[in-house]
C-alpha cells in the first residue's frame, strides 16, 4: 500500500493498517521489553485487569526506532503536516478477563477530557491515534473500532445516545500480526476489547499530532491544565522526557519528542529558535 492508499483509507473510512511496522524478526523482543517495562512502572486499574503506563518512552525507548518507519511517518506528515510531533506514548497490557471498555473518540473529542473539543465538533482531522500490536490482534482481541464514525460531530462520551459499553451493530475488530500499527482519526469510535484469550494483550497507543495542536493540557504543572482541569474533569497525562532520554534518541526521531523535554530551569533552556517579538 502506498502512503496515498493509506491517506484515503483514513479519509474515507477512518483507519487503516500498516502491517510489519516492527519487522517481525523483531517483534519479540521489543515485546519482551515493554512487557518487563510495563511490569515495573505500571499503574493498574482496580476496576479493571488493566496496567497501564504513560508517558511510556520515559521507560522504554526499545520502540523508538520504528516511530519514523516511512510509510507510517510519511502517513501522518501527509495528513498532519511536516512538523509533527508525539502527543502520547502509551503501554496497555489487558489480563485475560479484562472487559470491554466504553465506545470513546480519544482526546482531544473524548467528552469526559478537561481538554476537549465541544461536541458537535467540525469535520476536521486533527490528530492521529496508532495502536501498535505486540500480540496478536484477531476477531477476539483486535480493537473494536466503528468504521465511518470519525465523521460524527459527537461520540458516546458526548452523551450522543449510543449506550457506553454494548455491542455497536456497525462494530469490527480490527485484526493484524505483532509489529503491525492500526492508525485511526482520533474522532473514530472505539473501544478496549475484551481479553477472552488466556494470555495478556500487549498494545502501545501512540499518538501523532500536527505542531498547532495545543498539547498543554496534558502536561503536568502548566497553566493551561490548570485552568480547563478547573471544571472538574480529569486529564491525561504526559510526564516530561528526561533530556538524557531524549539525547539518546536516534537523530531523526527526536523531532518528533523536542516539545517534551523536560525543562526544569526554563532560564537555562537552550534556545531553540530566534525570540519572536511577540
Ligand atoms: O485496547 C484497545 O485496543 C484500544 C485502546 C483504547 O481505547 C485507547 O487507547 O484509547
Amino acid at each position: 500500500m502506498t502512503v496515498e492508499n493509506l491517506r484515503d483509507a483514513i479519509v474515507e473510512e477512518g483507519y487503516c493498517v500498516i502491517e510489519s511496522v516492527i519487522p517481525p524478526n523483531e517483534v519479540s523482543r521489543v515485546k519482551d521489553s515493554v512487557l518487563h517495562s510495563a511490569a515495573t512502572h505500571k499503574v493498574s486499574d482496580p476496576r479493571s485487569k488493566l496496567d497501564k503506563v504513560s508517558g511510556f518512552i520515559n521507560v522504554d525507548q526499545s520502540f523508538a526506532p520504528y516511530l519514523t518507519e516511512p510509510r507510517l511517518l510519511g502517513l501522518c506528515k501527509t495528513l498532519l503536516g511536516e512538523h509533527v510531533r508525539i502527543s502520547y506514548t502509551t503501554c496497555m497490557v489487558t489480563h485475560p478477563g479484562n472487559e470491554r471498555g466504553q465506545w470513546h473518540a480519544d482526546w482531544p473529542f473524548n467528552q469526559q477530557c478537561a481538554g476537549h473539543i465541544p461536541a458537535p465538533y467540525g469535520d476536521a482531522l486533527v490528530h492521529l491515534t496508532t495502536i501498535w500490536m505486540l500480540t496478536p490482534f484477531t476477531s477476539e482481541t483486535g480493537t473494536l473500532i466503528v468504521p465511518g464514525s470519525h465523521r460524527e460531530p459527537n461520540n458516546p462520551t458526548g452523551d450522543n445516545g449510543t449506550p457506553l459499553r454494548e455491542p455497536h451493530p456497525g462494530e469490527i475488530a480490527v485484526t493484524g500480526d505483532p509489529g503491525s500499527v492500526l492508525v485511526m482519526d482520533s474522532r473514530m469510535w472505539h473501544a478496549i476489547t475484551p481479553n477472552r484469550s488466556d494470555r495478556p494483550r500487549v498494545i502501545m497507543p501512540i499518538r501523532y499530532a500536527p505542531w498547532w495542536l495545543n498539547l498543554e493540557s496534558l502536561r503536568p504543572g502548566s497553566d493551561v491544565r490548570d485552568r480547563l482541569t478547573e471544571s472538574g474533569l480529569s486529564e491525561n497525562t504526559v510526564p516530561p522526557l528526561p533530556p538524557d532520554v531524549f539525547e539518546a534518541l536516534p537523530e531523526d526521531v527526536k523531532p518528533l519528542f523536542r516539545h517534551w523535554i523536560d525543562r526544569v530551569d526554563s532560564t537555562a533552556a537552550p534556545s531553540l529558535t530566534p525570540a519572536l517579538d511577540e
